[in-house]
């Protein structure tokens, strides 16, 4: 793949090919764990494939073969979570959750290793997992004094099941691909050395769909779980779709020319 560089950054990779958009955690000797800056590079780049139109997919995977990501760096954690380099402690990981899970885009993690504590709830809030065989599950929060009760948890239980999500996360084992597999946490399971191709077929796959029924999808199973917000951010694409029909287009032309609006003519579909 020719794979040209979109932005630099210090710990992550950002790169663009055939309509799809890869981030790449870069830290491959703390296993591609995450410290703030790390995930704020990724908040940003993620940020910039919500606003590329040239972007259909996204593909967030780690570098090496050892880990896609072992969570937070334990190093930098402190008091408060884990301490930037202005001395801040943050957790600032949950932002970047909720921006894979609002970007009207799919989200493919391409897990090329551990995934574990951190690192596995973030291909858990991905919208697809597409897994070499050498890649290992886990959470390990409990074993380390952490936890995330929030999408880690809840939405991990919609993966897997109640009973299941609690055995992860009380026992803290590791599970290999094949096991992540039968529990319905991974889509597929290929060699290490075809994981990339893999994906980038799955990628192409979507970009040759509607991009607009993709972003419905994804709205739709995200509001049955997210309440309000999830329905907010539904209602924007629905809202969005309005403004792309006459209907609403009479409404602000009648404004602008000062009379009244003519929604008669519009159909009162059944
Ligand atoms: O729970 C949260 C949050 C909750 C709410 C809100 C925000 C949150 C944000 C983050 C997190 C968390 O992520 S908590 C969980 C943090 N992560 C872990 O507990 C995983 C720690 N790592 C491991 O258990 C193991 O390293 C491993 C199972 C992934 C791999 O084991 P292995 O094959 O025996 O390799 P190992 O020798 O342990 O690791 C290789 C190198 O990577 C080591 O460096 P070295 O001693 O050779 O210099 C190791 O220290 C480093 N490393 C691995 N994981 C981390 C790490 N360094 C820093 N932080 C890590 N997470």
């Amino acid at each position: 793949y020719n794979w040209t560089t979109i932005k630099e950054y210090e710990d992550i990779k950002f790169e663009f090919c055939d309509g799809v958009g890869k981030v790449t955690i870069n830290r491959p000797r703390v296993y591609n764990a995450f410290r703030p800056q790390t995930v704020k590079e990724m908040i940003d780049a993620f940020d910039i494939c919500r606003e590329r139109q040239d972007i259909g997919v996204v593909v967030l995977t780690g570098e090496g073969d050892k880990a896609f990501c072992s969570g937070g760096d334990q190093n930098v954690k402190g008091h408060g979570g884990y301490v930037d380099e202005e001395g801040v402690p943050r957790l600032n990981v949950l932002d970047l959750h909720k921006r894979i899970r609002s970007l009207p885009k799919p989200v493919v993690a391409m897990v090329n290793g551990y995934a574990i504590g951190g690192g596995h709830v973030l291909h858990v809030v991905c919208d697809l997992t597409v897994a070499s065989e050498n890649a290992i599950f886990g959470q390990s929060g409990p074993k380390v004094g952490s936890f995330d009760a929030g999408f880690g948890s809840s939405y991990l239980a919609r993966h897997v099941g109640q009973k299941k999500a609690r055995e992860i996360w009380f026992l803290c084992k590791q599970y290999s691909a094949k096991e992540a597999e039968d529990m319905g946490l991974v889509n597929r399971i290929v060699p290490f050395d075809s994981l990339e191709e893999e994906t980038m077929e799955w990628c192409q796959i979507m970009l040759q769909r509607s991009p607009m029924a993709l972003r419905m999808i994804k709205r739709g199973l995200n509001a049955e779980l997210d309440g309000q917000s999830g329905i907010m951010e539904m209602a924007g694409d629905a809202t969005l779709m309005f403004y792309l029909m006459e209907e609403a287009q009479e409404g602000r032309k009648a404004f602008l020319e000062k009379r009244d609006p003519d929604f008669k003519q519009f159909p009162k579909f059944p």
